[in-house]
């Protein structure tokens, strides 16, 4: 006999008078493996739509190590002291392999995660950046729902990590490290595209603040030459030293100032919609995905299409054709 579902109705009025064990009960909802948890939660959170969309969504990246989670933990006290509710996501493809992620560790949010207006939520830790992405964006959505009024989303510089978090985003924030000489060595191609603000970490005092303030004049140059993605937003580049709270109310305002002036010219509801397009198709995909890989007949067969086009028996589209059938495309 299959295992009865929870009680969707009691986590749905929990869920909006903001209750957090209800929130995290709904978030391994979607997490979960079983179809039908996943099923019941996207009902839970096509019901609660209304109550989401209204907090600012900001992404933030940057190699291991320049100081996201240490930023995070500032930032996020900084603004719940204001009086926000700050929840704090984490997408992580590589957290596959260790069955659970570094990235938004609590102990590197010490202050965050004891504070009761912020939710620090791991990265999921199970399937293809698609998967884990699509499970953050629900995750995002229901914090929305519970009242939290900003998301920030930690990612690392991996694959295509950066991509998947500018999308689910209205802000995407590029911490760098200060360095000489050489600050534009190494940077993934496309990442100075994606941006909307770039902040050089570790500008704590003296000669690393110096150094912090060369790198951002060499980044400026090098936004400079790009043409911005928007005509209302050059994106800035600043110091900061996430470490010792320097320079955040100055990123915190920039972000302010982005949302009020992307929201005056409709560019902010026009990003979201072209993400709720691509995010429909990231589903489709993902579904794909789960029924080529969630059963083992099916891999079964794959496995076999792969050896006989591998060993010249069969085409590559006969291959194809035998697997479409047997998922019933
Ligand atoms: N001096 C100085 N150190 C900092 C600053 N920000 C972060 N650090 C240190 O840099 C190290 C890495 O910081 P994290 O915040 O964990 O970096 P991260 O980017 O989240 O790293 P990953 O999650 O591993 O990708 C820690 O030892 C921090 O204390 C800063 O502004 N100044
Ligand atoms: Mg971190």
């Amino acid at each position: 006999m299959a295992p009865i579902l929870p009680d969707m109705d009691n986590i749905r009025e929990r869920l909006l008078r903001g209750d957090r064990a209800a929130l995290a009960r709904a978030i391994t909802l979607a997490e979960s493996r079983r179809p039908d948890h996943r099923a019941a939660v996207r009902d839970l959170i096509d019901a609660v739509l209304p109550e989401t969309g209204k907090a600012i969504r900001v992404g933030i990246t940057g190699v291991p190590g320049v100081g996201k989670s240490t930023t995070i933990d500032m930032l996020g006290s900084q603004l719940t002291k204001a009086g926000h509710k700050v929840a704090v996501l984490a997408v992580d493809p590589s957290s596959t392999r260790t069955g659970g992620s570094i990235l938004g560790d609590k102990t590197r949010m010490a202050q965050l995660a004891q504070d009761r207006n912020a939710f620090i939520r791991p990265s999921p830790s199970s399937g293809t950046l698609g998967g884990v992405a699509a499970k953050t964006r629900e995750t995002m959505l229901l914090c929305e729902a519970a009242g939290f009024d900003v998301i920030l989303v930690e990612t690392v510089g991996v694959g295509q990590s950066e991509t998947a978090v500018a999308d689910l985003t209205d802000f995407f924030l590029v911490l760098m490290l200060p360095g000489a000489g050489d600050e534009l060595q190494g940077i993934k191609k496309g990442i100075l595209e994606l941006a909307d603000m770039i902040a050089v970490n570790k500008a704590d005092d003296g000669e690393n603040e110096r150094r912090a303030k060369a790198a951002a004049q060499d980044y400026r140059g090098a936004l400079h030459i790009l043409t911005p993605a928007s005509a209302t937003w050059s994106p800035p580049v600043i110091t900061i030293s996430g470490l010792h709270g320097k320079g955040l109310d100055d990123l915190w305002s920039k972000i302010e100032d982005h949302r009020q002036k992307l929201t005056a010219t409709g560019e902010i509801v026009e990003r979201r919609k072209k993400q709720d397009v691509k995010w429909m198709w990231a589903l489709v995909h993902e579904r794909l995905h789960q029924k080529l890989t969630g059963s083992v007949e099916v891999r079964k067969a794959t496995a076999e299409a792969e050896k006989s086009v591998a060993s010249g028996e069969h085409s590559p589209a006969a291959g194809a054709q035998a697997i479409s059938e047997l998922i019933g495309l």
